[in-house]
């Protein structure tokens, strides 16, 4: 995020929610979001294909179609250019490209944005006015924009809409995703990513290559990056790639296409999980290692703004098992051992795995991560409220908002993205849109939260959410059993009729092995630049199951 919590919930003068089902997936700022509308009155827009529990409060719903949100983001950019409403100042001290954005945008009219995304074009420029009218504004995404091929495309998008309201470097603006783990922020700070060292010093770049080298003792060749989590898999699949360690993760519910998964993963000649729970993963794997949940650890947490906060233990790790940290130095330190490495790591000033503890982890990251170079355990124990980076030195406080004054790379370029369709659209055979996503009651692929009696009791099992109109045509209604089907899987799932989705959309999670969404989304199509599958959209053709589980016939008209 480029601002914080406090801040916008505090100082926003409105509240723009794009692709994020705040109060169930966030409920915590999401509760904040609620109370900023509800006590202070601020206008929300949110623009989701799915009637959510936020909708309620919202001043304008932008209901469109899943996969349209470059259209709809053009759109409104369309009506503050073309009725003169963006702030030309902003762009003219703190952006360049305007013209190139200008020209592209020219052709996203709120008509023809009307035939793309399904917003009656009245209520693009109802919003485009009221956000121009209302500043700062905060705008906050999650799944619903980088879950897509074009997920790039759209975080860009987001940003374009941002600098032409002059909603950047101010509390109670920005563009803020929400991130999704207790650390997902702090693992790809670390450079849990393929292109990157820590505090994203790139690989490519010989400085940082030469400083990583120096540091460690050897590091990978500064031009090939390594793969992403599907590619991985593909490579996997095609031999290239024969092991893999995966900790913390459970591909075989959470990625796409699993079919595709079990095949790729059973081509590995050796699997390693570290995980806290016997997984449909750690089955197939030919070593199991137990690491120590977070309530069993120590070590610091980078949230969703930043901030880095020092994790506690409440508990001795159970059994075996330990944290993953330890586990994964003392895998490492055996394998400088095994491949004759041991010696040059050892006379590398940061080279080895020998860390007595989490706080000399992190000495190591700050004296070679400039944006952590000031965060240290002996600082934050006290400091209440952690610290957020950049946090360039022991002396600085750390840095709530970015790109204050200026941005980091000094102008903010406007880069014109056009809209282009998802890879696979319904058509004559799989005539309904499959979007995916989660509920309040479960987290990701259950293995936690399957096993809290309170929450099974309220979500036992998955549905599929579906209109009424649609339900109709297949003469299904809510309980009845259907099969879904896609062209790359299978399943049995539970229909829900519900006003949450529009006609055409229909909407499951990826909480439940039994019905598992995973084994119908596409892993052949990825976003060119991050390499993001689309989760958000695929294809899929329901049919109605007799209660012996046999199909009964298929919907004529779908
Ligand atoms: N209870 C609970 N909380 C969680 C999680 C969990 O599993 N359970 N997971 C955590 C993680 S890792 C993450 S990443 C976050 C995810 O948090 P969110 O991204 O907020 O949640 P999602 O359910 O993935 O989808 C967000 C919204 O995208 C909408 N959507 C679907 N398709 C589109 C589209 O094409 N465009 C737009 N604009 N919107 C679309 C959906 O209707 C949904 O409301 O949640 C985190 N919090
Ligand atoms: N269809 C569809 N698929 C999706 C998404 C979607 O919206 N739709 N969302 C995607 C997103 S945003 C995400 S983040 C992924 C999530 O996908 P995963 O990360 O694969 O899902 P989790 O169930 O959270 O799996 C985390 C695993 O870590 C284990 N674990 C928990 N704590 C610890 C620990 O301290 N140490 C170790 N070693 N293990 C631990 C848990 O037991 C669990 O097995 O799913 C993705 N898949
Ligand atoms: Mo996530």
């Amino acid at each position: 995020m480029t601002n914080t919590f406090e801040d916008i919930a505090q100082q926003a003068k409105l509240l723009f929610i794009i692709g994020s089902n705040t109060t169930e997936q966030h409920p915590i700022f999401g509760m904040q979001l609620r109370q900023a509308v509800k006590q202070r009155g601020v206008p929300l827009i949110v623009a989701d294909p799915r009637r959510i529990p936020i909708t309620q409060f919202a001043t304008i719903h932008l209901r469109h179609r899943p996969g349209t949100d470059t259209a709809l983001l053009n759109g409104l950019m369309n009506v503050l250019v073309t009725e003169d409403l963006y702030d030309k100042e902003f762009v003219a001290a703190r952006t360049e490209g305007f013209e190139e954005l200008r020209d592209r945008l020219a052709e996203y009219t709120p008509e023809y944005v009307q035939e793309i995304t399904g917003v009656p074009a009245e209520k693009i420029r109802q919003a485009a006015r009221l956000m121009a009218a209302t500043k700062p504004g905060a705008l906050m995404y999650a799944m619903g924009i980088t879950q897509h091929t074009s997920g790039v495309g759209n975080v860009m998008s987001c940003a374009n809409l941002q600098m032409l309201l002059g909603n950047l470097g101010v509390p109670g603006g920005g563009v803020n995703p929400l991130r999704g783990q207790s650390n997902v922020q702090g693992a790809c700070d670390m450079g849990g990513l393929p292109n990157v060292y820590s505090g994203y010093q790139s690989i490519a770049l010989e400085a940082s290559h030469k400083k990583f080298e120096a540091a460690w003792g050897a590091v990978p060749p500064a031009d090939k990056p390594g793969l992403t989590v599907v590619e991985m898999m593909n490579a996997a699949e095609q031999g290239k790639v024969r092991a893999m360690y995966i900790f913390g993760e459970n591909p075989m519910l959470s990625d796409p296409d699993i079919n595709h998964v079990r095949h790729c993963l059973e081509a590995l000649d050796f699997l390693v999980v570290q995980d806290i729970f016997m997984t449909e993963t750690a089955q197939l794997a030919d070593v199991v290692l137990p690491g120590a949940s977070f309530a069993e650890k120590e070590g610091t947490f980078t949230n969703s703004e930043r901030r880095v906060q020092p994790l506690r233990r409440a508990l001795d790790p159970l059994g075996e098992s330990r944290p993953d940290w330890e586990i994964l130095a003392e895998i490492g330190a055996r394998t400088l051992a095994l491949t004759g490495q041991a010696k040059a790591a050892a006379e590398a000033p940061h080279g080895g795995w020998e860390y007595l503890n989490p706080a000399e982890v992190l000495d190591e990251i700050a004296a070679l991560t400039p944006s952590y170079a000031g965060i240290r355990h002996g600082r934050l124990a006290h400091a209440p409220k952690g610290l957020q980076w950049p946090c360039p030195g022991e002396d600085h406080p750390g840095t709530p908002i970015l790109h204050v004054g200026k941005f980091a790379r000094g102008l903010g370029k406007l880069t014109p993205v056009d809209w282009l369709p998802p890879p696979e659209l319904p058509d004559a055979e799989y005539p309904l849109l499959l979007t995916t996503g989660r509920v309040l009651w479960h987290y990701h692929t259950g293995t936690q939260t399957r096993r809290s009696g309170g929450l099974s009791a309220i979500a036992p099992e998955g549905y599929i959410e579906m209109h009424a109109e649609d339900a109709a045509r297949l003469d299904v209604t809510t309980d009845d059993m259907v099969e879904v089907k896609s062209r790359r899987g299978q399943v049995n799932v539970k229909v829900e009729i519900t006003e949450k989705v529009q006609p055409g959309v229909v909407f499951m999670t990826f909480h439940f092995a039994e019905s598992a969404a995973n084994l119908l989304t596409n892993a052949s199509a990825l976003d060119p630049v991050a390499k993001i599958p689309g989760f958000k959209v695929s294809a899929v053709r329901v049919t109605k199951l007799s209660p012996d589980g046999a199909p009964a016939g298929v919907c004529e008209s779908c």
